[in-house]
């Protein structure tokens, strides 16, 4: 799929991604905008996402332009593109999608079975911004639009190290780079800096973390008192579970944070194939990849971890690990 001949006839074009958006759906957003709007001069492109971090917000070309408040005076965009998920994750930008005349869907996410009218999902793909690289023309890219993609994939990628990473991320990537953009700084800024506050929460995460299954899982949690104590926002629990499975021997990392009474966001990440947490996620009505994934479940949190360790334990005694 070329997107410029999708787009062709097309005088309205929105773009979003997911809720809490993270740097591969900004990046892709924002590096679909810039090439939309330089290729297509005569369409308006809008572009409309939840906030997002400051590094974020500085190191992505364009953020400017963003619409936060989801408020707009054109009732049927002529395209609607969903990046980086599947409508149901649009948030506020669901009511758009829904009375779009195109829609087109560009994701990476397994579970996501298509849900536009043209669809680009590839779930081998590292991220959405390496799949958005392919429908542009290379010729067309600028300087910024390589930024932006390359921000998605660091991203996604763990800045290079997930087993998502393929030779053509490789590839893609090195093709960005040289468009002369300064990735040390942003790989620093986007993916390693984190706040004292962030620093002090994944402290206690990783103090209060409990091993299971045989050393092969461990989990740790953030309950409200201890999020209003530091005066935490969701956002800075992120990387958290990933740390977490930084552990020797763990295979499985369950982390969850209560986002109100009873109501824990469940972040997953497993070091092999042979735990498939987004599995595990589906059935608690979420979703993600092989290796990270996540939920939010309605529950005390003992059950929810009871719940998640004896699928864990069945796919690792299937396996034979266990
Ligand atoms: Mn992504």
């Amino acid at each position: 799929m070329k997107i410029l001949d999708e787009l062709r006839d097309c005088e309205t074009i929105a773009i979003s991604g997911h809720v809490r958006p993270d740097g591969d759906c900004v990046g892709s957003c924002m590096a679909m905008a810039l090439y939309l709007r330089d290729n297509l001069p005569d369409a308006r492109v809008d572009v409309f996402l939840e906030d997002f971090s400051e590094e974020l917000e500085k190191n992505i070309a364009g953020t400017d332009t963003v619409n936060h408040d989801y408020v707009t005076d054109v009732e049927h965009y002529d395209a609607f593109l969903c990046l980086d998920c599947e409508n149901t994750r649009l948030g506020d930008a669901m009511g758009f999608y829904a009375a779009a005349k195109k829609t087109i869907n560009i994701d990476h996410h397994k579970t996501n079975p298509g849900c536009g009218m043209v669809n680009f999902v590839v779930p081998t793909a590292s991220s959405t911004c390496e799949l958005v690289y392919q429908v542009m023309d290379d010729e067309k890219l600028t300087k910024d639009i390589a930024k932006n993609l390359y921000i998605g994939m660091v991203t996604d990628t763990g800045v290079f190290m997930f087993s998502n990473t393929s030779r053509q991320t490789m590839a893609i990537a090195g093709r960005l780079m040289e468009f002369g953009f300064d990735y040390p700084t942003i790989v620093r800024e986007v993916f390693h800096e984190k706040s004292y506050v962030q620093q002090q929460i994944l402290g206690r995460a990783l103090l209060e973390s409990i091993l299971f299954l045989d050393g092969k899982c461990i989990f740790s949690r953030i309950d409200r008192k201890t999020m209003q104590f530091y005066q935490a926002t969701s956002s800075d629990l992120d990387g958290i579970s990933s740390q977490l499975s930084n552990t020797k021997g763990c295979l499985c990392a369950i982390f969850m944070y209560e986002v109100k009474p009873l109501t824990y966001k469940v972040s997953l990440r497993s070091t092999t194939d042979d735990v498939d947490v987004a599995r595990i996620a589906e059935k608690f009505g979420g979703g993600g990849h092989i290796r990270a994934a996540g939920c939010t479940v309605n529950a005390p949190y003992h059950d929810i971890i009871n719940n998640m360790s004896e699928l864990i334990e069945q796919q690792l005694t299937d396996h034979g690990i266990l």
